[in-house]
């Protein structure tokens, strides 16, 4: 069984970070190692939120981690907290990684042209360097905008998509994939760039003209297990946007609209049974 190590906050209430990555990668038949960088009460899309930072934690729990032995075929990272802990995070990142690892970086910090509330820009530009470090990364348009001060459209052709994945890859990353890239009218999902063989590719499907927070992750932890359990890379954006769109389609038909996180948890069948086919494919069934 791969085993995958998840950096990112735990908020306690809210559907984001560790608690989709953790249910999804299981889901994923992927074993899930947690490292929280913090706990929040909730996501900081809510006003009042507390916040306990776990930087102090990170080092003594990987050093007991590497007396013991444990190693991961694939490392990813989500939301941080600060600057200095994503120095902490290359360090962890460096420290356990072999030839084979993989490492998936989401710079999640902000969305719609924004940054979320708790990030500034000097923050933003910091997470280039944690980009550098990975094999695969997987901004959407605002968090690439504001790593290289390039401004944010929100109307754009697929010149401008290309650009930014030219751009991304500078950072020493052998895939960037940009995600909520819209190709076409009523299409998104995501373009990529892969710098060995100076390909693009990327996947689109129809939008569903409706706005959750969380998807972003979601996408994120779907398209890191994808890749970790070794599903090739068109497939995996496929999996990742397919799952997420029928996940925005299935919490639209919640009478309650929780606009705080989608209802993943009940879609979670459907995202087996496409690795199931996937599986099949590959083993010629
Ligand atoms: O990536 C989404 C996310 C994760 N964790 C926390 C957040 C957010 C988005 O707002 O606030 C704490």
């Amino acid at each position: 069984m791969k085993r995958i190590l998840t950096i990112q906050d735990i908020s306690c209430f809210g559907k984001c970070s560790l608690t989709v990555a953790l249910p999804l990668f299981s889901a994923m038949g992927i074993e899930a190692v947690i490292l929280p960088t913090a706990v929040l009460s909730t996501h900081t899309m809510f006003k009042g939120f507390t916040c306990k930072d776990l930087s102090d934690q990170l080092k003594p729990i990987t050093d007991h981690w590497k007396n013991e032995g444990i190693t991961f075929d694939a490392i990813c990272t989500g939301y941080l907290g600060t600057e200095e802990e994503i120095d902490t995070v290359i360090d962890i990142i460096e420290n356990f990684r072999n030839k084979d690892t993989l490492v998936f970086v989401d710079p999640a910090m902000g969305d719609n042209g924004k940054l979320y509330p708790a990030f500034n820009e000097h923050y933003a530009k910091k997470n280039a360097s944690l980009c550098a470090v990975a094999d695969i990364i997987d901004p959407n348009i605002t968090e690439a905008s504001f790593m290289m001060d390039i401004p944010y459209k929100e109307f754009y052709n697929e010149d401008y998509v290309k650009e930014l994945l030219l751009e991304l890859s500078k950072f020493g990353t052998k895939t960037p994939i940009l995600t909520g890239v819209s190709l076409s009218n009523g299409k998104t999902g995501a373009m990529g760039y892969d710098s060995n063989t100076e390909t693009f590719f990327s996947y689109q499907n129809d939008k569903i003209p409706a706005s959750y927070h969380g998807t972003g992750d979601i996408f994120s932890s779907v398209l890191a297990g994808a890749f970790a359990l070794g599903i090739d890379r068109t497939e995996a954006l496929k999996i990742a946007a397919d799952y997420t769109a029928l996940t925005i389609a299935e919490t639209e038909k919640n009478p309650d609209k929780p606009w705080y996180g989608v209802d993943f948890e009940a879609t979670i069948p459907e995202l087996i049974e496409a690795l199931r086919k996937i599986k099949g494919k590959n083993n010629g069934v």
